[in-house]
């Protein structure tokens, strides 16, 4: 049965936050669509759609202000919940945007105390991802930028992030936790201006950290496609460099807000070549969706969505395998390794002398828009 394919399993890995499934369709214009749904219906949403990880923030949870004991009962509700709809808990993050105690930022802030107030709440989310079993932490600096250079120099601001990372990698040995930290990055919203805009900038910082090998990226398509970036190009650099190891899929428009669309909803051919890229490479951390539902959705809409995330990943899955196995475009590809293999680059003294038959070489065809418009009848089901 072909739609079997389609069908969302364990070992797709798919994840979604608390926050996603969960969000109540709030914009900067417009108050909540949907009632609210507590950790425990979401994860019973979750296991009703299919999915295999549930990921949170530290107050998607537990509220900022519970008590010790609330905290508690939490976890152990949470905990069974899971249980029940086998469902994993893959990553944890943390909340360090939304109260208003980061309005100048949580690592990068002036005041000490907020830096420090920001370390102890990570710590605090990481134990909790971590008694839940959660093996990855994504750290997204939302507030991590400024609205005027007046407020700081940005090598400062940058030093101070160090720092942070630095700090909670050491925690994170001390607690013997394992944690890979993934660091999410954003290049607007919600600041004038954000620190870290790109994966590009993130994976140049963390070779500067004292445990570099601790701590990846975790890209985000929309994160991506908002300045009109390729995030195949940005996950597929991040991969070359063991770094890939944690996604944020969703879709976006360049150019507009961050509108964590349905993944594959805005751009197909993108979602296309990044998912055959993940599947070429064998990407096996998880497969998470940072999107949410349409604001004129009721919860029927947002298992619409959610199964549409999962359901268009495997479609493009299987679209790449035939891509994989079709013989025109295999018999175009060998054409192109052919011309590859003869290079042969040589010593320098050599290469200075070698002849180059420039006309030659800019003369033949390289059939790439037959290649494409063969992915094109594949996407559109023409093959
Ligand atoms: C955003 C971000 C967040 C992060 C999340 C994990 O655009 O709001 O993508 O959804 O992924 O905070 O830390
Ligand atoms: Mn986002
Ligand atoms: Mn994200």
């Amino acid at each position: 049965m072909a739609n079997d394919l389609y069908l969302p399993k364990a070992e797709h890995k798919f994840s979604f936050g608390l926050w996603t499934v969960g969000n109540r369709g709030r914009d900067p214009f417009g108050d909540a669509v949907r009632p609210g749904l507590s950790p425990v219906q979401i994860v019973e949403m979750l296991g009703e759609v299919g999915a295999w990880g549930v990921n949170f923030h530290d107050n998607d949870l537990v509220p900022i202000d519970a008590t010790p004991q609330q905290r508690d009962q939490i976890v152990r509700d949470f905990r069974k919940a899971c249980g029940e709809n086998g469902i994993v808990v893959p990553m944890a993050t943390v909340n360090l945007f939304y109260d208003p105690v980061f309005r100048d930022g949580a690592f990068t802030a002036n005041d000490s105390d907020v830096r420090a107030y920001s370390l102890q709440k990570t710590m605090k989310a990481m134990d909790l991802g971590a008694e839940l079993g959660a093996e990855i932490f994504v750290l997204w600096g939302g507030r991590e930028g400024a609205e005027t250079d007046a407020c700081r120099r940005p090598d400062e601001a940058i030093k101070r992030f160090r720092d942070a990372i630095n700090y909670l990698c050491d925690y994170n040995s001390a607690q013997g936790y394992g944690y890979r930290f993934a660091l999410e990055a954003k290049p607007n919203e919600p600041r004038a201006d954000i620190y870290f805009p790109t994966t590009g900038s993130y994976l140049a910082f963390i070779e500067t950290l004292d445990n570099p090998d601790m701590v990846g990226v975790n890209p985000e398509v929309a994160h991506e496609h908002m300045p009109g970036l390729n995030m195949t190009h940005a996950v597929a650099q991040a991969w070359e460099m063991g770094k890939l190891f944690h996604i944020d899929l969703n879709d976006q428009v360049p150019g507009r807000y961050d509108q964590d669309l349905r993944f594959g909803s805005a751009n197909i051919k993108a979602a296309f070549w990044l998912v055959k890229f993940l599947e070429d490479v064998g990407y096996e951390n998880p497969r998470h969706f940072d999107a949410h539902a349409y604001r004129t959705e009721d919860y029927e809409g947002v298992k619409d969505f959610a199964r549409g995330c999962m359901r268009t990943y495997l479609i493009l899955k299987e679209k790449a395998r035939r891509w994989n196995e079709n013989k025109e475009i295999k018999r175009i590809l060998d054409e192109i390794s052919e011309n590859d293999r003869k290079s042969n680059v040589g010593s320098a003294g050599d290469l200075l002398n070698k002849e180059f038959d420039r006309s030659k070489l800019a003369s033949m065809g390289l059939q790439y828009e037959k290649l494409d418009q063969l992915t094109i009848d594949i996407l559109l089901g023409a093959d």
